[in-house]
């Protein structure tokens, strides 16, 4: 056998004959980070591209989320999700605030809304869900029961550039979202992340936070950290923005493959797109029942392997069930009993832009036999 191998993703990279005039740029100026032009200018572009007001570049997509508790002050417990990337909770253990978890929707693999109140203690200032996979969360009944309890909410959204429901920006639901522009993300920087708010007061204090807590250079307003973007990833960010709606049609494309090649093998569930929301495409999962499949997901996950292609098992171990996490009341298996079922059937199949249509043939044929 041996054919080629098909990675879970591959990386969108800007062309490099673009990127050496940038570079060029760069060495001249000698200016390579702490706010240069590039990153202004890029911070200015993805505004206008998400259709947000206030964003703020970081160096990754965790540390706006470490920085999003800190700006908002947020202590005691915040009720999460087991089913999402393990930085999601330990942005939690960072700011020494306990994740209560609470179980999920069988369908999106979300934070079910109908689970937060009995999950709320009078130590509870906070609701962190994630928008999985880019499908958008239960975004108004999360407001419902934040304003009735007076928690604030901070979107994960990792997962979801660009993604708008009735033509909105997902990202304008909540206190605070964050964004990853991880390599293996719709919209990369290589590394990046960003933070998103809703005023200007807001934006200045997280940019304090994210340059030490300097508000000037004399004065330090909080304990802050660094994640600033340095000017090379920024640039790169621009090059890349150009080309990412061509990048989101062609992974659309690789879903409607997917799609119309799995919809009758029993067995094999996909998340049905809903019509008012813009998607990113930024994964494909499928989630597998062993009875009707006739084979388990990990039996299937390595006979994909043994065919060279390279699924990832998003998100399996639940983030509930690693060491640091395991021993909390809320972690138990009867208290998530469907975000270990998902955990436990789900395979993300390989997804990047420009991925050859007779690749995706092949993945699906894989499954069918
Ligand atoms: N919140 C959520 C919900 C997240 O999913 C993430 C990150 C975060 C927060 C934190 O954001 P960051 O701090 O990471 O910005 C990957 C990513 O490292 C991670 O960013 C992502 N979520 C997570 C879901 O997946 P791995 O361990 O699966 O990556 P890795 O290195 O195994 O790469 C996967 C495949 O991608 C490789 O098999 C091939 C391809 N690849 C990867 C890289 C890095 C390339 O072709 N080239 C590359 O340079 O974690």
């Amino acid at each position: 056998m041996n054919e080629k191998p098909i990675l879970v993703t591959s990386p969108l990279l800007p062309p490099l004959e673009n990127f050496i005039p940038y570079l060029e740029d760069i060495w001249k100026n000698k200016w390579i980070t702490n706010n240069g032009a590039y990153h202004q200018k890029l911070e200015k572009a993805l505004c206008e591209y998400l259709e947000i007001p206030y964003l703020s570049l970081f160096t990754n997509g965790t540390l706006p989320l470490i920085t999003a508790f800190q700006a908002l002050q947020i202590t005691g417990e915040v009720i999460t999700t087991p089913y999402s990337f393990v930085a999601t909770t330990h942005a939690l253990w960072w700011n020494g605030i306990k994740p209560v978890f609470v179980d999920v929707d069988p369908l999106t693999g979300n934070m079910d809304p109908d689970k937060i109140k009995a999950a709320m203690t009078t130590k509870t200032t906070a609701i962190m869900p994630v928008h999985v996979y880019g499908n958008p969360c239960d975004v108004s009944n999360i407001k419902k029961i934040a304003d009735t309890y007076g928690l604030k909410v901070i979107y994960d959204a990792a997962h979801a550039f660009g993604v708008k429901v009735n033509g909105k920006s997902i990202l304008e639901h909540g206190d605070i979202s964050t964004l990853s522009f991880h390599a293996t993300k719709v919209y990369n920087t290589i590394e990046g992340g960003a933070l998103i708010c809703h005023s200007a007061e807001d934006k200045q204090r997280i940019d304090y936070l994210k340059n030490f807590g300097f508000a000037d250079e004399v004065t330090v307003v909080s304990p802050g950290i660094n994640s600033k973007m340095d000017e090379i990833r920024a640039a790169y960010g621009l090059l890349n923005l150009k080309q990412v709606d061509d990048a989101i049609k062609s992974r659309q494309r690789t879903a409607q493959l997917y799609r119309e090649g799995l919809r009758d093998v029993p067995g094999i569930r996909y998340i049905d797109e809903i019509q008012n929301i813009q998607y990113n495409y930024s994964y494909f999962p499928i989630f597998v029942d062993k009875d009707a499949y006739r084979m388990n997901r990990d039996d299937l996950y390595a006979k994909l392997k043994s065919k060279n292609i390279y699924g990832r098992r998003y998100f399996y171990p639940l983030i509930s069930a690693f060491s640091p996490y395991r021993s909390l009341e809320s972690a138990t298996e009867s208290n998530l009993p469907i975000a270990h079922k998902l955990a436990e059937s789900v395979i993300c199949l390989p997804m990047s832009a420009g991925l050859p249509d007779e690749d995706v043939e092949r993945v699906i044929e894989s499954i069918k036999k």
